[in-house]
């Protein structure tokens, strides 16, 4: 979690809106100003604001005005987009500033000499969510997408400027393991000037380090050991203040509060450790999705989120199957969640195998994701991608110059990818821990939860004695069920057969000493594209979409708040948080 003391003006509300499926406005000169507009509200995803808009892809427009004040004529304005589905182009009075492209990683623009202090501004945004099979994830259209989630479109994460001198923090690098090593660089933005002060404060504010340097370079980088530190963990995420400041003589230039963690991960043994002891992971696939406002999760209901994931026992999620929002992943560092953060690679196939380009965007969109989040206690693992179609030498190829990507941008976290072809899969050699999603009794084996639970016991018999030295997680595993459907003997989509799903599931992963963890497809139910075997939403949430609780939610509190060495034969300890 990081807080930067600088003005920052915040730009959610209401804002103006046009849709131009012909494509026009770029000719027609929108940028400088919308012809006639709709009212929208930022941050949302535009579709389910107007039931007009439900279905619509391609491009459409958005303008805000706001007023920046005088006072901050020194300095640099920038504008800074937390997440946009899927390619923006921003104007600021007219002028171009830039583009981006990808929905789920934030990005901003040095708006220097195209705002007016101390006067009315013009932000004006195209946003094209055109779905092609070259977008990540990709697709082709609402209903044809290579990925089981709604494609919503718009500015649905926070937009703010955000003010700094001409001397900034540009960015900041954290290492920070269990026995209290930290390894800080800092990359100083515009002119290299001034002293670098950094301090190290305990919880309760007490001053544990402190140090001070003068800055010669763009890069500054300190290594230091703090004593005496509090392991980060589930159990207890103790979260620590990293305070960087620059300093010119008697000014103070620029501040960031960096809150971090000190812990360590590592795979060792065929073990995954957490501070040097193995951690067994009990969790959810969960989505960024609710009613109205989309693809944006207030802040309100991520807290309740997290504290019903917590009243289940649960220590652990991934971000399926995207990066998540800022706040998201801030309370995720508060809460003490374990997280395997997941990159929007999903679905991908043969045609992304052979393509240089589409390897290009993807080590992009990783990168950009990797930056955003590295300094998290709660990043655990990094995921590569979700069900890939690897069983050719070409996808083996393919996730292997995404590991390399990934290891040389961060040496520190374990890489994975979340599996569907299991033994039949050539890319699994390459990564850290062997992620498997399973559904046997759900796809296969229709309402048959014996013949389910026994070909998923030798999925995992069968790729475990493949790859005896690497942990296995299962990333995923449910079924559908409607809330309020209810069967004796238990079929499927009633909330009983979901329960006995998990249940005889959970009672088989008892057994398996290799396993390191596995997280429920999925924690609550979300709305996906429309097709004969989805009704409406996918309904494997232990919770409905507004969160309710399914009878699952019951039988997996009783599941997961068992005693550690219960759920898993190694002996761990309770694990409640
Ligand atoms: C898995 C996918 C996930 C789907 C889930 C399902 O990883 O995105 O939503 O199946 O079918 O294959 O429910």
């Amino acid at each position: 979690m990081r807080i930067y003391y600088r003005p920052r003006l915040n730009l959610d509300g209401v804002w103006w809106f046009k849709l131009d499926p012909e494509d026009v406005g770029e000719n027609k000169k929108w940028f400088e100003g919308l012809p006639s507009s709709e009212d929208i509200y930022v941050p949302s995803s535009w579709n389910e604001q107007n039931p007009s808009w439900e279905s619509y892809m391609g491009v459409a427009w958005y303008e805000r005005r706001f007023f920046v004040p005088a006072e901050f004529r020194k300095m640099i304005p920038w504008i800074v987009f937390e997440g946009v589905n899927y390619r923006a182009k921003v104007w600021v009075n007219g002028a171009f500033l830039g583009g981006h492209e990808g929905g789920f990683t934030s990005f901003k623009f040095n708006a220097e000499g195209s705002i007016r202090f101390g006067e009315e501004n013009a932000l004006v945004v195209r946003v094209d969510d055109e779905l092609t099979p070259h977008n990540i994830p990709p697709g082709e259209s609402m209903n044809k997408t290579y990925f089981d989630f709604f494609h919503y479109g718009g500015i649905y994460r926070p937009v703010y400027l955000e003010f700094t001198k001409t001397t900034f923090i540009d960015d900041l690098k954290v290492v920070a393991d269990h026995r209290g090593h930290l390894d800080v660089e800092v990359e100083v933005g515009g002119e290299v000037l001034g002293e670098l002060a950094f301090k190290l404060l305990s919880p309760d504010g007490v001053e544990m380090m402190s140090h001070r340097e003068e800055i010669k370079d763009r890069r500054v980088h300190v290594r230091a050991k703090a004593r005496g530190v509090k392991p980060w963990s589930p159990e207890n995420p103790v979260l620590y203040k990293l305070r960087v400041k620059i300093h010119l003589g008697e000014d103070l230039i620029d501040w960031v509060d960096e809150h971090i963690g000190f812990r360590t991960v590592e795979v060792k043994g065929g073990k995954l450790l957490l501070n040097g002891k193995p951690v067994f992971l009990k969790g959810f696939g969960r989505h960024e999705d609710f009613p109205v406002t989309g693809k944006y999760v207030p802040g309100a209901v991520l807290i309740r989120d997290f504290n019903l994931m917590k009243s289940l026992g649960a220590n652990s999620f991934r971000t399926t199957h995207y990066p998540y929002s800022r706040l998201h992943m801030d309370l995720a560092d508060r809460y003490g969640f374990l997280v395997i953060l997941e990159a929007p690679l999903v679905g991908l196939r043969d045609v992304h195998f052979k393509d240089e380009k589409y390897l290009e965007k993807a080590k992009k969109v990783i990168e950009e994701m990797v930056r955003e989040h590295r300094n998290r206690p709660s990043v655990i693992m990094y995921s590569v991608a979700n069900e890939p179609l690897s069983s050719t030498d070409n996808a083996r190829g393919f996730i292997e110059e995404l590991y390399n990507h990934v290891r040389q941008l961060d040496p520190t976290r374990p890489i994975t990818f979340a599996s569907m072809l299991h033994a039949k899969d050539k890319a699994l050699g390459v990564v850290d821990v062997i992620s498997l999603n399973l559904y046997f009794g759900w796809y296969s084996h229709h309402g048959n939860l014996d013949a389910g639970v026994k070909e998923a016991d030798e999925t995992l018999e069968e790729v475990h004695k493949m790859y005896p030295g690497k942990p296995i997680l299962v990333t995923e595993f449910g079924a559908g069920a409607i809330n309020g459907l209810h069967s004796d003997p238990p079929e499927m989509w009633s909330e009983e057969y979901q329960a006995e799903f998990l249940r005889s599931y959970i009672k088989m992963f008892k057994q398996k000493s290799f396993l390191t963890g596995f997280h429920i497809w999925c924690f609550a139910d979300f709305k996906t594209p429309q097709s004969h075997f989805r009704t409406v939403l996918n309904r494997k949430g232990l919770f409905t979409r507004i969160r309710e609780p399914k009878l699952a939610a019951h039988a997996i509190r009783r599941e997961y708040s068992e005693k550690r060495s219960d759920v898993h034969p190694q002996g761990l300890k309770r694990g409640r948080l």
